[in-house]
């Protein structure tokens, strides 16, 4: 197989097939970020009536959590103002998404109650609504958390399920236009970390994604309102995390945008020895920088700023067409 019918049909089996054999990982590399699917490809995100076109141009999600037991900020954002007045933080220092959760999914969390769940989610997007543009993610594996967020006015859902865990949460995606994130997790936040076990984890991940966007376009959601995440430190160990990071260009063969959740996860504190989530936003800004060199276009972060600036100087240098001063 050549390089212009990888081109012509980016998201088939046979590409994906291909791309994950490893053979044409620097071809798809090339070919996506300096021309950006240039053969009449684009990487774009259809949101409400707006389609976002990210080959460019990727996507700073900023995070809150509405939680008193998130792993690394748990219990600062609790209080509805305070979750407000950071949500708006974030949006001034650039971020393009605010990603609302109400339960924290941390290994071994208890998980939350959907009366609960909703008192601590839906009065803060009720009060970012009027006041922000940055678009809004309802980070939740509940479908009836879903619904009431989509009224109250997010556009996006984030399911770390990949709309699985909640059999009504297809239906409730289906009856909107609201972006989708799908994300990879091996068990539930209980059981994911206890001893997860893949034959070759990138493969595994890659029919993951195949059998969710073949299912979810069978439910009535077109896969241009599918984004796709790995799942990092989700049903994975620190081997598993760093194949997926080193196998994103091989997954953008699956023709959607990818999103990358590391920040501060403890693959970080492992590989460095570092105890304190809070330290660990520098090591996060680099993976923003690298992972979008590799083609994650999608990037989950605590702290907006920093990643904001890497991912915009890494895109001016990856945009900079050859021939020119
Ligand atoms: N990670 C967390 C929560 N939601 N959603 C997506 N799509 N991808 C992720 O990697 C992801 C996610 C965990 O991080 P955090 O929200 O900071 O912690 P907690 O779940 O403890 O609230």
């Amino acid at each position: 197989m050549d390089e212009a019918t990888l081109l012509i049909a980016p998201g088939s089996a046979e590409a994906a097939g291909l791309a994950s054999s490893g053979r044409i990982r620097r071809l798809l590399l090339y070919k996506h970020d300096r021309q950006g699917w240039s053969a009449g490809m684009t990487l774009d995100w259809h949101i409400h009536c707006t389609a976002h076109d990210l080959s460019r141009r990727g996507m700073i999600m900023g995070i809150v959590n509405v939680t008193p037991d998130s792993f690394s900020d748990g219990g600062r954002f609790l209080d509805h103002g305070r979750a407000v007045e950071h949500a708006l933080k974030l949006a001034a220092e650039g971020a393009d998404i605010l990603d609302i959760g109400g339960e924290s999914t941390r290994p071994g969390a208890a998980p939350v109650e959907e009366a609960e769940e909703l008192r601590r989610v839906l009065p803060v997007i009720r009060a970012l609504r009027p006041v922000t543009r940055a678009l809004i993610s309802i980070d939740t594996m509940k479908a009836a958390v879903a619904r009431a967020a989509l009224e109250a006015g997010a556009d996006i859902i984030n399911d770390v399920t990949g709309l699985r865990g909640d059999a009504a949460m297809a239906r409730v995606a289906a009856d909107s236009r609201a972006g989708v994130i799908v994300m990879h997790m091996a068990g539930t936040p209980q059981t994911m970390q206890r001893e997860p076990v893949y034959q070759d984890v990138l493969a595994e991940v890659t029919a993951f994604f195949q059998e969710r966007l073949r299912t979810l376009e069978g439910q009535g959601i077109a896969a241009e309102r599918i984004v796709l995440d790995p799942g990092f430190g989700f049903g994975k160990t620190l081997e598993h995390n760093l194949r997926l990071l080193h196998g994103l260009p091989d997954m953008m063969a699956l023709g959607r945008p990818l999103l990358a959740g590391v920040s501060r996860k403890s693959m970080i504190g492992q590989l460095l020895g570092n105890a304190d989530p809070a330290a660990r936003d520098w090591p996060t800004v680099a993976l923003t920088s690298h992972l979008r060199e590799l083609g994650a276009r999608l990037f989950r972060v605590h702290e907006v700023l920093p990643n904001v600036q890497a991912l915009r100087m890494t895109e001016a240098i990856l945009g900079h067409e050859p021939g020119q001063p």
